[in-house]
C-alpha cells in the first residue's frame, strides 16, 4: 500500500523529474552518515525510519506543491520560514530551469493514515515528498521538517552552502484531535501582536486550538456591537488597575485569520454566570438586584452572577453569542461555568441548559467548565476537566466527550516551583519533568480514550501583565504538552524528550522567547546566542 502511494507520487512527479534530469548531470556528492531517528523533533513522530544519507538544502532547491490553493499556501509558508531560519531563498511552484531538487508537498487521498492531520515524509538525497490528504496534514508535515533543517550550514561538500536534511522515512498522525492552548486576557489584556506571537509557537509544535477567555469579572475583552458599553466601560479595567483594553471585531477576526493560516482554530469563551463582574458593570440590568457593581481589579473569584431568571439576560447573550459565532468558524464556542459561587444551584442548572441552546442555535457546540456536567446540558457538549474528579465523572456517565485541563497537572499558571516569579500555587507546583510526565490517556478513571477530545493547557493572568511573562509560565512547559497531545504514549519518555527539548533552544532564542531556563534540562543554547553572552 505505502510502496503504491509512492509509486503514484513519483508519477506524478515524473514532469518535474525529467525537466530536471535535461539540466545538468548528476554530481556525486558523499554525504555524511545521518540518523533521522535521533532528530530533536518535538512532538516525537508516529514512526521514523532513517536510512543514513542526506538532502541537501542548496540554492538549487525548489518547493512544488499539488495546483491547490491551500497546499500553495503551506509551500509558501514552509519557503518563508525557511528563509527567516537559514536566510536561503526556495521558490514555490517556480519555473526556473536551475533546479535539481525538490521540496513536494502532496495532495493524496489514498494516504495510510487515516487521519485529517496526518502526513508522511520521504526524504532523499534527490527529493523530500511530503504526502497529506489535507492541508492541515500538509501544514504538520512542514513543521517537522522545519525542526530537522539544521542552522549551520556544511560548505565542505560543494562549492556552495547546504544544509543536509537527513533522509529517511517519517510516518505521522495526532494522538488526540483537540490539542490546545488557553490564554487569559481578562485578568490583564494582551495585544493582538502578543497572541500572534504565542500563535507561531503553538503552530511549530502543531497545536491546532486557541481559546481566549475573553471575559472575566476584571475586564470583558470583545467588542459587541449591540451592547457597546461592554467594552467602552467594562474593558478599562484588569488587575491591578492597569489600563485594560480589547479587540475589536476586526481585531478579533485578524487573529482568528492568523490561526487559520496556521491551521489553528480560535475558541472563544465567554464566562457566565459567573466571572462577570465587569459586564455587570457596563449594564447592571443583568445581575439580580440591578445595582452597579464597583469596578473589580483584585484577584478572587465567585463573587458574581448574571441573574438567571431575567429575560433581557437571556436576550443580551443571544446577541453576544451571534456577534462572536459570526467571526468565529470553528465549531466550538465556550460558555464558561465555572466558580458560579453565588448562583443557585438551580439557577445554575436553568442558565446553563438555556445558554447552551443559545449556542446551538447559533451553529456551534457549546464547551462548559466541568461544573456543566451537573446540569441538563445536552451530551454532544464538552466538559472541560479542571478540578473536579466527581464531574468529570458525571460528564462521562453523560456521555460526553472531554478536554482535558486538570490545574495539578496543565496549569500554566501554577509556579514551577516556590521561587518562580510569576503564578500561583493553589493546585500545586508544576516543575518541567512533572508537567510532562503524566498519562492523560488514564487521567480519569473511567474515560474512554475516544471520549478524549484532548489536553488544553491554560494560562490564566492574575500574576502576568506583558508577553515576557506570559512566556516564562508557557515556556517550555507547553512544549511538553504539545508531545502528550500528539505523540502516543507509546513514544513518550522523558529521558529521550528532555534531550530533545534542551535542543528546542536554538528556536525559542530565534524567537526571542523568555522561557525559563529550569535546571531540569541542559540547555543547548546556539552558537549565535553563546557570542552574545560572552560579548556581555
Ligand atoms: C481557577 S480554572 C479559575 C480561574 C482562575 C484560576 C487561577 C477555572 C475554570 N477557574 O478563574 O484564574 O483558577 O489559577
Amino acid at each position: 500500500m505505502r510502496n503504491s502511494i509512492l509509486f503514484r507520487t513519483l508519477l506524478a512527479l515524473i514532469g518535474i523529474f525529467s525537466i530536471i534530469a535535461c539540466q545538468e548531470k548528476k554530481v556525486i556528492i558523499n554525504y555524511p552518515t545521518t540518523d533521522l531517528a535521533t532528530e530533536n523533533i518535538i512532538p516525537i513522530p508516529l514512526k521514523v525510519t532513517p536510512t543514513n544519507s542526506a538532502f541537501g538544502l542548496d540554492k538549487n532547491t525548489a518547493i512544488y506543491t499539488t495546483q491547490d490553493s491551500d497546499f500553495e499556501k503551506v509551500g509558501s509558508f514552509l519557503s518563508n520560514k525557511i528563509s527567516s531560519k537559514i536566510d536561503l531563498d526556495v521558490p514555490v511552484n517556480t519555473t526556473s530551469t536551475t533546479t535539481n531538487k525538490i521540496i513536494y508537498i502532496n495532495k493524496t487521498d489514498s494516504l495510510e493514515l487515516d487521519n485529517v492531520e496526518a502526513y508522511q515524509m520521504y526524504i532523499t538525497q534527490d527529493s523530500i515528498i511530503i504526502n497529506a490528504k489535507t492541508a492541515a496534514g500538509a501544514f504538520r508535515g512542514i513543521q517537522t521538517l522545519r525542526q530537522i533543517i539544521p542552522e549551520e550550514s556544511n560548505d565542505t561538500l560543494t562549492a556552495h552552502k547546504m544544509w543536509l536534511v537527513p533522509t529517511g522515512k517519517i510516518l505521522d498522525q495526532p494522538n488526540f484531535e483537540y490539542r490546545g492552548a488557553m490564554l487569559d486576557v481578562a485578568r490583564h489584556f494582551f495585544s493582538v501582536g502578543d497572541v500572534k506571537k504565542y500563535l507561531d509557537i503553538l503552530a511549530y509544535y502543531k497545536f491546532n486550538a486557541l481559546h481566549l477567555h475573553l471575559t472575566d469579572d476584571q475586564g470583558w475583552r470583545i467588542e459587541i456591537k449591540s451592547w457597546p458599553k461592554l467594552t467602552e466601560i467594562g474593558a478599562s479595567t484588569e488587575v491591578g488597575g492597569g489600563p485594560g483594553g480589547f479587540y475589536t471585531q476586526e481585531d478579533y477576526k485578524e487573529i482568528v485569520r492568523y490561526a487559520a493560516e496556521r491551521h489553528i482554530i480560535i475558541v472563544p469563551e465567554v464566562d457566565m454566570p459567573g466571572h462577570t463582574n465587569a459586564a455587570t458593570v457596563a449594564y447592571p440590568q443583568l445581575n439580580g438586584n440591578g445595582k452597579t457593581p464597583k469596578v473589580y481589579t483584585g484577584m478572587r473569584v465567585g463573587f458574581s452572577t448574571f441573574d438567571a431568571n431575567k429575560d433581557i439576560v437571556y436576550a443580551f447573550i443571544d446577541d453576544v453569542v451571534r456577534e462572536i459565532s459570526a467571526i468565529s468558524p470553528g465549531p466550538y464556542f465556550h460558555l464558561g461555568g465555572d466558580e458560579s459561587h453565588v448562583t443557585k444551584k438551580k439557577d445554575f442548572k436553568k442558565f446553563v441548559l438555556k445558554v447552551s441552546k443559545i449556542v446551538e442555535s447559533h451553529g456551534k457546540i457549546p464547551v462548559g467548565w466541568d461544573e456543566i456536567a451537573n446540569t441538563e446540558i445536552s451530551s454532544s457538549s464538552v466538559a472541560q476537566f479542571w478540578s473536579s474528579e466527581k464531574n468529570a465523572t458525571r460528564a462521562i456517565e453523560k456521555g460526553m466527550k472531554l478536554i482535558l485541563s486538570p490545574a495539578k497537572k496543565a496549569y500554566l499558571d501554577m509556579q514551577y516551583d516556590t521561587l518562580s516569579k510569576h503564578g500561583l500555587h493553589w493546585a500545586t507546583y508544576i516543575p518541567v519533568d512533572s508537567a510532562y510526565i503524566w498519562t492523560p490517556e488514564t487521567f480519569v478513571k473511567g474515560l474512554p480514550k475516544d471520549k478524549i477530545l484532548g489536553i488544553e493547557a491554560p494560562l490564566w493572568s492574575e500574576t502576568i501583565s506583558n508577553i515576557e511573562e506570559l512566556e516564562y509560565l508557557a515556556f517550555p512547559r507547553i512544549i511538553g504538552y504539545s508531545e502528550l497531545n500528539w505523540s502516543i504514549k507509546e513514544n513518550r519518555n522523558w529521558e529521550n524528550y528532555k534531550v530533545r527539548l534542551a535542543n528546542q533552544a536554538p528556536y525559542l532564542e530565534r524567537m526571542n522567547v523568555k522561557y525559563y531556563p529550569t535546571k531540569l534540562i541542559d540547555w543547548k543554547i546556539s552558537k549565535h546566542t553563546y557570542e552574545e553572552i560572552k560579548k556581555n
